[in-house]
């Protein structure tokens, strides 16, 4: 409104010059600018504080910004190809033909989406003969991607959860799960995940913990490709994992983000999840088809509760509906179509398989590239964990402060706890990229 009064004033007709005519303007002129800071000072948003840029996607938008034309972007976890570019996966592309050559309708999806889809979702992160699924104890929804799904299941266990409201995530975890369980009204705690001196998994710590946290806590657990450690529990580990949660009578919450992207296999990487089903568990799930799809801006997912008895999961499911309604009243459909063909067409599926296993496999390539390239360069460090180390992150140990000069000398960009994103690293940017790690390093 301010504005529109200053274009206003600005822009009125000059008519023929007298002094008194010119006196009258000015003082037209002023009055309309101080009415115009009167009504700016009286915004109802003038308390508002300028918020940070995001830990993960503000690093997107400074990369943008930056002119250099060598500069890296090692930020936000999407896959990119050889030359730094996004893939589209040859599989969606057919999909998304065959969904359009159908000419459907574009009414509204049920509350809980398009029902082909989150059916084949399910039997991809449980498997066809889950007896969650046979036995009609799965409550699904479609989601917006896999940040939805977990803000649906913050919401849900915030409402239902009976015995507590904390939930407790891995240290370190993805910087947005503390600020989406906490905006769900849920209280985060942390367990201990990963041991800095000996990068690896702090298995004791973790069991030491889930021990100690009270009876039925809910846990949130990365199902594979733990971000941002790409740190993963062996089979091994989950089972005791498993026992103490078992022993606690500890509520898992998975998060299922990469499925394919750990091992390029899309049912090894869904072992943790089948395995605490098996076991008995009542999990809940939140699925991304982001990473393993490439559909991140179609936001395809899903959120999902396994419960003991068809009729506890058909409750389930009635307050998902509840959630969800006032949320977003449905999900959109196109995404979840394209995901739905390609899931459901025999053919089709088996060629996305091999193309998660490509972009899998070339971050493998990747890692090794990075490492020996630093070998190369005499890197006196230990980088071994840039290969150990599985699924798109490598958490490279790097502090902020490098960070920080890797970004200003170098125009390097990576999130400031050090972890990069291996599916931004290229035959082209390689040896730069090692140059800038040793320079900051040695
Ligand atoms: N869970 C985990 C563990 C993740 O890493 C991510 C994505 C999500 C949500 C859920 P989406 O909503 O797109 O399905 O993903 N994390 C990022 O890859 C990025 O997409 C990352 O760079 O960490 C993000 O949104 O931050």
């Amino acid at each position: 409104m301010a504005s529109a009064l200053l274009r206003r004033a600005s822009f009125a007709p000059v008519r023929p010059a007298s002094a008194l005519f010119l006196r009258s303007r000015v003082q037209h002129l002023q009055l309309a600018s101080i009415s115009s800071s009167a009504i700016l000072r009286s915004s109802f948003w003038k308390d508002v504080p300028l918020g940070p840029p995001d830990a993960i996607l503000g690093i997107t938008e400074a990369f943008k910004a930056d002119e250099f034309a060598e500069k890296i972007n090692l930020g936000v976890g999407a896959y990119r190809d050889d030359n730094g570019k996004p893939w589209v996966l040859p599989s969606v592309r057919e999909a998304e033909l065959r969904v359009v050559s159908k000419k459907l309708d574009k009414e509204y999806a049920g509350i809980t989406g398009v029902p082909a889809f989150t059916k084949l979702a399910s039997e991809l992160s449980l498997s066809p003969s889950s007896p969650a699924i046979t036995e009609g104890r799965l409550a699904i929804t479609q989601s917006i991607s896999g940040t939805g799904a977990l803000r649906i299941g913050g919401e849900f266990l915030d409402r239902w959860y009976p015995h507590s409201k904390e939930i407790y995530i891995p240290n370190p975890s993805w910087a947005n799960h503390k600020v989406l369980f906490t905006d769900s009204g849920l209280t985060v705690k942390q367990y201990r995940y990963y041991d800095n001196k000996n990068i690896a998994l702090d298995l004791d710590g973790l069991l030491a913990d889930l021990q100690s946290i009270p009876d039925k806590s809910m846990v949130l657990l990365h199902a594979c490709a733990h971000n941002p450690t790409g740190v993963d529990p062996t089979p091994e580990e989950w089972a005791k994992i498993a026992d103490v949660m078992r022993s606690k009578g500890h509520f898992p919450f998975f998060d299922m983000a990469y499925q394919g992207f750990a091992s390029g296999d899309a049912d090894r990487d869904a072992f943790a999840v089948r395995f605490f089903i098996e076991q008995g568990f009542e999990i809940a799930l939140a699925q991304s088809f982001a990473k393993n799809m490439g559909l991140y801006g179609e936001r395809v997912g899903t959120f999902s509760i396994v419960s003991e008895t068809p009729e506890i999961s058909k409750a389930v499911e009635s307050q998902i509906k509840i959630v969800v309604r006032p949320l977003y009243s449905n999900p959109p459909v196109h995404g979840a179509r394209v995901a739905a063909e390609i899931l459901g067409d025999a053919d089709l599926r088996a060629q996305w398989l091999e193309e998660v296993k490509t972009m899998a496999d070339r971050i493998i390539s990747m890692r090794s590239l990075l490492k020996s390239n630093l070998e190369q360069l005499g890197s006196q460090l230990n980088w071994s964990h840039i290969t150990s180390q599985i699924g798109m992150f490598c958490y490279t140990g790097l502090s902020p402060q490098q960070v920080d000069t890797l970004r200003s000398d170098y125009s390097v960009y990576l999130t400031r706890d050090g972890r990069i994103s291996v599916a931004g690293v290229t035959t082209k940017n390689v040896q730069r990229l090692a140059e800038s790690i040793h320079a900051v390093t040695k």
